[in-house]
């Protein structure tokens, strides 16, 4: 029941989401976690690109692409065509690897920053893995201040119990529902006239690969 698969699909806005962190801190896990209501398998993953999904928050018709990465964040190599356009950016660490917490803040952070290109662009802070509680390295504490410093939601959750993985994806949304110019962005009806309007596409004689 309630399938979000399929065409028929209506929503009343689109959004980009992006998980971003460190390699092993569970992006890809929490995306499964998200998508299908039970998690039997947590093998390490290798990236999904993206996944959509479809959730009705606050009175809305959500249509969520969630974007993971397939690995590259190992490379530091994220480019800026991974942000471009987001409206949601999920900051993953891990609580029981104390420099996965320190990544965020030295590379991270910095990098959205740079490339994203909505300025009001909603951001979460995520700690995950807290059914690992005997192993933790980073506290509460620590997470709620660098979220406040550096002005973003939080929450601690566990992609293996699913514990919080669904509210850190609504609370997001929610957030973006709050702000104007990422529900214009966002919109299914401004999508829609926006590909009415385009104009007939002609490809170059040389078969250029850029448009
Ligand atoms: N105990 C525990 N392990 C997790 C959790 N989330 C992910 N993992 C494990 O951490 C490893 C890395 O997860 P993965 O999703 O591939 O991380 P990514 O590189 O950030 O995408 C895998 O072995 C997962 O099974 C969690 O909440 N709790
Ligand atoms: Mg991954």
């Amino acid at each position: 029941m309630g399938s979000s698969a399929g065409s028929g699909n209506s929503y009343d806005y689109s959004f980009k989401i992006l998980l971003i962190g460190d390699s092993g801190v569970g992006k890809s896990s929490l995306l499964v976690s998200f998508i299908s209501s039970h998690v039997d398998d947590l093998a390490p993953t290798i990236g999904v690109d993206f996944k959509i999904k479809h959730l009705t928050v606050g009175g809305k018709k959500l249509k969520l692409t969630i974007w993971d990465t397939a690995g590259q964040e190992r490379f530091r190599t994220l480019t800026s065509s991974y942000y471009r356009g987001a409206q949601g950016i999920i900051l993953v660490y891990d609580v029981t690897r104390r420099e996965t917490f320190a990544n965020l803040a030295d590379v991270w952070a910095k990098e959205v920053d740079l490339y994203s290109t909505n300025q009001d662009c909603i951001k979460m802070l995520v700690g995950n893995k807290v059914d690992k509680e005997t192993e933790r390295m980073v506290t509460r504490e620590e997470g709620i201040a660098f979220a406040q410093e550096y002005g973003c939601l939080f929450l601690e959750c566990s992609a293996k119990t699913r514990a919080n993985v669904e509210k850190c994806f609504e609370e997001l949304a929610l957030k973006i529902l709050e702000v104007p110019s990422l529900l214009e962005e966002g919109s299914a009806t401004v999508k829609r006239n926006i590909l009415k309007q385009k104009p007939e596409y002609h490809a170059s004689p040389g078969g250029g690969c850029c448009s």
